[in-house]
């Protein structure tokens, strides 16, 4: 009887440790052997030439979400899992969203029901957008049963909190072990701008950057690492645009807080140029915060390198373009105030960082591997389940030929949205093959994966959520405990 049930054969594995030539031996899903010469397998992938690695985690992406008001998610669990695994990404962490007024039961269980469809593993954070008492008393069984990470706006009429939710939602993420992850932009300025920038009459998409100018970013970044620190809670940052609001993470690390944080493909390779597209084109790449500078592009590369941003996620965003479901929802040429937010990118996530960054030499493969699996993983209590090849982790691979040169068409993706920011920009390296727990999900471009084969990823408690157990003061708020006299 042959030992394995598949072996991935003569190919260059690469972890964040490690790059190294083996044989991956795979048995019930998960990987039981690496070495050289592996015996004899019942099915059996020649990757020579190819780069094996852990497939990507993408902990933040925004799929199947209920509508707001007009405006339609366009991806269904089994669509945008389909693009996520033609990526190379083999792990999502989607948004249940709590709508205000509404409790979370409800909606978690929804949500777990539309999960069913997914092609790959996924776990969920859960958005708070209105932590009244019910909410929070529902809260702590929720995270037990494994969703262990809320998120919070600091913008947005409908999901907005202040500064007391959200230092209730901080003061609870601590007591019951879960991350809080931020969208961090100040409402009010947002709201001042907008009006001012409507009254002149501005409001094509171009000015949308104008209403969100960096300085909201690094406003909310500093207020919510401060409001973490009251409570001695970690935080994670949500789609660091340029440089300003990654000093203020970068200096909160250096104080040691536990302070985390991402940036996604449009911040590399977008600027606010790209809101100026002539007509409406413009609002295709309206996404929050806004695009910046390429002086902001290069210097997120080096935020990524050295470690102040630790993963680098999609922020997939699947509205449609022409579409009144989507970006057309007020219609063509509307004020950039009502154009929904964001761009899709899920599949093309990491041959984007791939070819940006390993080919073009701004990180190496390592780097590549930690942030699109390794570090999303264990932020997000998945490691060394995902993220990484090793003995015992579940068979999430992704096997990469470096040399493959791709020009990017909406035509050729897997979502469900109609238009790229991507379209025709040439990268080289692309996942060939992606398996999920064993199983080939995508062949050359062919999703042979089915809905329902994905599971729920239910997180322990684990230590990147730990508290630091240090104070601004000598009184502890969360447990109302007295330090020292
Ligand atoms: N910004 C968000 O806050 N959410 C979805 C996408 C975006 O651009
Ligand atoms: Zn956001
Ligand atoms: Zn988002």
């Amino acid at each position: 009887m042959a030992e394995f049930d598949l072996v991935i054969r003569g190919g260059t594995v690469a972890n964040t440790s490690d790059v190294f030539a083996a044989d991956i031996g795979i048995a019930g899903g998960t990987i039981v052997a690496l070495g050289r010469d592996l015996g004899p397998a019942r099915n059996e992938i020649d990757a020579s030439g190819r780069f094996v690695l852990p497939g990507g985690v993408d902990t933040h992406c925004h799929i199947e979400e209920p509508p707001v008001g007009d405006v339609h998610n366009a991806d269904s669990f089994a669509s945008a899992t389909a693009s996520a695994a033609a990526g190379g990404t083999t792990t999502v962490i989607p948004f249940c969203t709590q709508l205000k007024g509404g409790t979370v039961t409800a909606n978690l269980r929804d949500y777990h029901r539309r999960a069913e469809q997914a092609l790959i593993d996924y776990s969920f954070h859960m958005i708070i957008s209105d932590p009244s008492e019910a909410v929070l008393a529902e809260l702590p069984g929720l995270i037990e049963e494994g969703h262990r990470s809320l998120k919070i706006f600091l913008t947005y009429d409908n999901v907005a909190l202040d500064d007391a939710q959200t230092l209730k939602v901080l003061a609870l993420a601590r007591r019951c072990g879960a991350l809080v992850c931020v969208h961090a932009e100040n409402h009010a300025a947002i709201a001042f701008l907008t009006e001012a920038l409507e009254r002149a009459g501005l409001t094509q998409p171009k000015y949308h950057a104008w209403a969100k100018p960096i300085a909201v970013e690094r406003e909310a970044c500093h207020r919510i690492i401060s409001l973490a620190e009251l409570v001695d809670t970690p935080v994670h940052i949500f789609h660091v645009s340029g440089v300003e609001p990654a000093e203020e993470i970068r200096r909160a690390q250096q104080r040691g807080l536990k302070v985390f944080a991402e940036t996604c493909p449009q911040y590399l390779m977008l600027t606010e140029r790209d809101l100026d597209k002539p007509g409406f084109e413009g609002a295709k790449f309206l996404c929050s915060p806004a695009p910046r500078s390429a002086a902001d592009q290069e210097a997120l590369w080096g935020y990524l390198r050295d470690g102040t941003l630790s993963v680098f996620s999609s922020d997939h965003a699947p509205n449609r373009f022409d579409d009144v479901h989507g970006k057309k929802v007020a219609g063509e040429g509307a004020p950039f105030a009502v154009v929904p937010n964001g761009v899709p990118g899920l599949e093309t996530r990491l041959p984007i960082l791939f070819s940006e960054g390993v080919v073009k030499g701004r990180i190496d493969l390592q780097t590549f591997v930690a942030l699109s699996a390794t570090n999303p993983a264990r932020l997000f209590g998945l490691h060394p389940r995902k993220g990484t090849i090793a003995i015992g982790a579940d068979a999430d691979i992704a096997i990469w030929d470096p040399e493959r040169k791709v020009r990017i068409r909406n035509a050729d993706l897997h979502h469900q949205v109609d238009y790229t920011v991507y379209e025709d920009v040439e990268v080289t390296g692309w996942p060939e093959i992606t398996l999920s727990r064993g199983e080939v999900v995508c062949w050359n471009g062919e999703i042979v994966g089915k809905p329902g084969f994905g599971r729920f990823l239910a997180r322990d408690p684990y230590s990147q959520i730990e508290p630091l157990g240090r104070f601004v003061t000598p009184f502890d708020p969360v447990s109302g405990t007295l330090l020292r006299g």
